[in-house]
């Protein structure tokens, strides 16, 4: 019986999809009988492959960058920074693979990933429509209003909030396995969801109260640090609820494993942009995708992250300027 590993972007709503979607596209199209094991991989410097990562009959990074690693069989991204190096990008190029697809058009891996089974393989996805919807929309920040995305009303907003705080391994497999074998409205009903998303809401609702205390806005760019605040992760639209006006948001944040400036742009501003943030972070060792992006560091070096952030909203700002 084979055996398929999957690596997933972990604490993201579209990894978690994605992941959910590529077992039922396996056990529909290739084999039924394999078993899955899955783990998160969070983005950071240098390789974050480590040893163990493929050790699978069928290894699969789905949401999440490429490996030159020859273990690697089937690979689903749409991050623009999905070759650390010039040289795992000729490595893609060098050795194209019936499995391995990449789309950094695509705005979630979801429906990218559920598109393409199904145009090339044949698989009948319809039943996981709603997942695939939403995905998509999170992923690709396509929401009504910046109101929809920091109230929370929609079950599938509530779940990624679930995801992107969950840090318990069993509910991350239980979750992957329930996304694409129940209605997502149930899932949210569930105790593991709803308990634990009753203190993080309240957070939630703190963090407001926290950026906009700590949010300082020029030229359009707003700059918010929030490093001493305890707030470790926070809604990314907040930003955009406190300030619609807002272009570009630089937020400076400390987590228990890194020190992390996060880079955004407007969804709801429509006005061009001139910029490509996955760029800028790449330059300070980040990535991400046109619109939104990210610099990870050790913990240690908070100070250094804080420099990052302050040079990149120097740069929006004077970008913003001019557009
Ligand atoms: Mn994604």
């Amino acid at each position: 019986m084979a055996h398929v590993k999957v690596l997933f972007h972990d604490n993201c709503f579209d990894g978690a999809a994605s992941a959910s979607l590529f077992r039922r596209f396996y056990q529909s199209k290739i084999d039924a009988s394999a078993t899955f094991s899955f783990a998160g991989k969070a983005h950071g410097m240098g390789n974050v492959y480590g040893e163990g990562s493929f050790d699978g009959d069928e290894n699969v990074v789905v949401d999440f960058r490429y490996s030159a690693d020859p273990r690697l069989t089937w690979w689903f991204d749409h991050h623009v920074s999905a070759f650390p190096t010039p040289e795992e990008e000729a490595h893609f190029k060098a050795n194209p693979s019936p499995h391995k697809f990449f789309d950094p058009k695509a705005r979630s891996c979801s429906k990218f990933l559920a598109d393409v089974c199904r145009q090339t393989f044949g698989w009948d996805n319809s039943a996981y429509a709603e997942l695939i919807h939403w995905a998509d929309i999170i992923d690709g920040a396509q929401f009504e209003s910046p109101k929809v995305a920091v109230e929370l009303v929609e079950p599938a907003l509530q779940l990624m909030t679930w995801v992107e705080n969950n840090q318990d391994g069993k509910l991350k497999l239980r979750f992957i396995d329930e996304l694409t074998s129940r209605k997502l409205s149930d899932i949210a009903l569930e105790p593991y969801v709803k308990d634990a998303l009753l203190p993080i809401l309240e957070r939630h609702k703190r963090s407001v109260d926290i950026i906009a205390a700590r949010a300082n806005i020029a030229n359009d760019v707003m700059f918010f640090d929030v490093a001493d605040d305890g707030l470790d992760a926070y809604n990314k639209f907040i930003p955009y609820f406190l300030h619609p006006d807002c272009r570009y948001v630089v937020g400076i944040s400390l987590t228990p494993t890194r020190a992390k400036v996060s880079v955004g742009s407007n969804p709801w501003n429509s006005a061009k942009r001139s910029v490509n943030i996955a760029h800028i972070c790449e330059r300070y060792g980040g990535g991400g995708h046109p619109v939104v992006g990210a610099v990870s560091l050790p913990v240690g070096q908070l100070q250094r992250a804080r420099e990052i952030g302050a040079e990149i909203a120097e740069e929006l700002r004077r970008a913003a300027v001019k557009e």
